[in-house]
């Protein structure tokens, strides 16, 4: 009885939309399955392969971004250009693995690669190593390397299609890179007020595209450009700081009743879970500690038709469940771990103190971070909407989106 009780619990909590990724880094491809989609959603493969784009630029990336042209190739899962509620698999191609057949040889070798024995500081290859009995570095690389997170964006690209039916947008830009901040003080006022009539995020993403580095002020784009070169000249690295944001999303995803319905751990989680991620925090964050209740909380407005708030502090989010005002993320990657002139390591095979292991890397990776953060926030948002809106095919989801606006609407004549 017991043990029946637990599996339907467990039944309960599971997530509506679900992925699985996997490929190693230099291998022949990724392989993504999406599962639990609805039927009739239009899914177009140009729309994905522009995100993987948006991934792979930004000024401060290696040599690797340019072997590389992600695209997308659909499996399964569609028909004629919808959704069949079936499994959905996508592939994309490792251009490179051309030149890593024998390194990456799925088959025993007599002649196999040399063993990577130097671990980087920062990178997985320690941990990896002894997590799982390695006698070669190079077996962590491979899939704790972020070339995994361009499957995750073509997921989160369909998972932006799925909640564009229903006017929700998902966009990004680039806070700082090198602790270099914009210097427009009404930028920083919209970032540190979060004010939903100043931050439209959709229009904000395509500004931030039109730069190298995915910021919105033209003179922090040029001290950030020259911080990354002189960083490439000392074989130093970067990271840096994101915002991101989901509009449109109505009041009532996520719940406070358990931890893991709470639509803010979901999405911290789920951002965290990005390589490099150090920091998360929604809206005003760890900013809201140091000040009373009166300058944090959001005040509550009533215009005759609708709710509404003065500000958003609470970044969309009270009591794990969205306000319905836009989601605000702020996401804190630290510098690439592959140092050009690295820091102090122990060589597993000597034993000795030695400098860590060079290989070919990015400098900075903050832009494409920015838009793997939207992927994910993108997917935990349509996964929590889901949940409330389920539905077989994308018609019975947008019947049950319908009839709760209306119960919205009657609701207040109960009090
Ligand atoms: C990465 C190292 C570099 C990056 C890679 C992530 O790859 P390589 O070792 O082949 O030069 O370019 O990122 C990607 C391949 C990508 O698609 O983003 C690492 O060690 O994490």
């Amino acid at each position: 009885m017991i043990k029946l009780l637990l599996k339907n619990i467990k039944q309960i909590a599971n997530a509506m939309i679900r992925f699985l990724t996997a490929g190693e880094s230099h291998g022949k491809e990724l392989t993504v399955i999406i599962e639990g989609l609805p039927s009739n959603l239009s899914v177009n493969k140009d729309d994905i392969d522009i995100e993987l784009a948006r991934r792979q630029s930004g000024y401060g990336r290696g040599m690797r971004m340019k072997i590389e042209k992600d695209e997308i190739e659909i499996t399964s899962g569609v028909r004629y250009g919808r959704t069949l509620g079936s499994p959905l698999t996508m592939k994309i191609t490792n251009r490179d693995f051309e030149n890593w057949q024998e390194k990456m040889s799925v088959s025993p070798l007599k002649n196999r690669a040399e063993k990577i024995t130097i671990p980087r500081p920062g990178h997985a290859d320690l941990t990896g190593t002894f997590k799982y009995n390695y006698d070669d570095i190079r077996n962590s690389i491979e899939r704790s390397s972020a070339r995994e997170t361009a499957a995750r964006v073509a997921v989160g690209a369909v998972a932006k299609i799925l909640l564009n039916s229903f006017d929700i947008s998902v966009g990004s830009f680039v806070e700082s890179i090198g602790g270099i901040y914009p210097a427009d003080s009404a930028l920083k006022n919209m970032l540190q007020r979060f004010d939903p009539e100043l931050m439209h995020i959709k229009d904000l993403s395509n500004i931030a595209d039109q730069s190298d580095v995915r910021v919105l002020e033209k003179k922090q784009e040029e001290r950030i450009i020259r911080k990354i070169r002189q960083a490439k000249k000392n074989g130093d690295t970067l990271g840096g700081t994101m915002i991101v944001a989901a509009e449109g999303v109505p009041v009532g995803l996520g719940s406070f009743v358990h931890y893991d319905r709470r639509l803010d751990a979901a999405i911290t989680f789920a951002i965290m879970s990005i390589n490099a991620i150090k920091g998360v925090e929604i809206g005003a964050g760890f900013e809201s500690a140091d000040k009373p209740g009166s300058e944090v909380h959001d005040e509550i407005t009533y215009d005759g038709y609708s709710f509404g708030r003065k500000t958003n502090r609470a970044g969309g989010i009270e009591g794990g469940i969205s306000t319905g005002l836009p989601i605000i993320i702020r996401a804190a990657m630290k510098p690439i771990a592959t140092l050009m002139s690295p820091i102090e390591s122990v060589d597993l095979k000597t034993l000795k103190p030695v400098d860590a292991r060079r290989e070919r890397s990015d400098f900075v990776a903050v832009p494409a971070c920015a838009v793997i953060c939207e992927a994910m926030t993108a997917w935990t948002v349509a996964d929590f909407f889901l949940q409330k809106f389920s539905g077989d095919s994308m018609e019975d989801i947008k019947s049950s989106y319908a009839a709760y606006k209306i119960r919205l609407q009657k609701q207040l004549r109960r009090f």
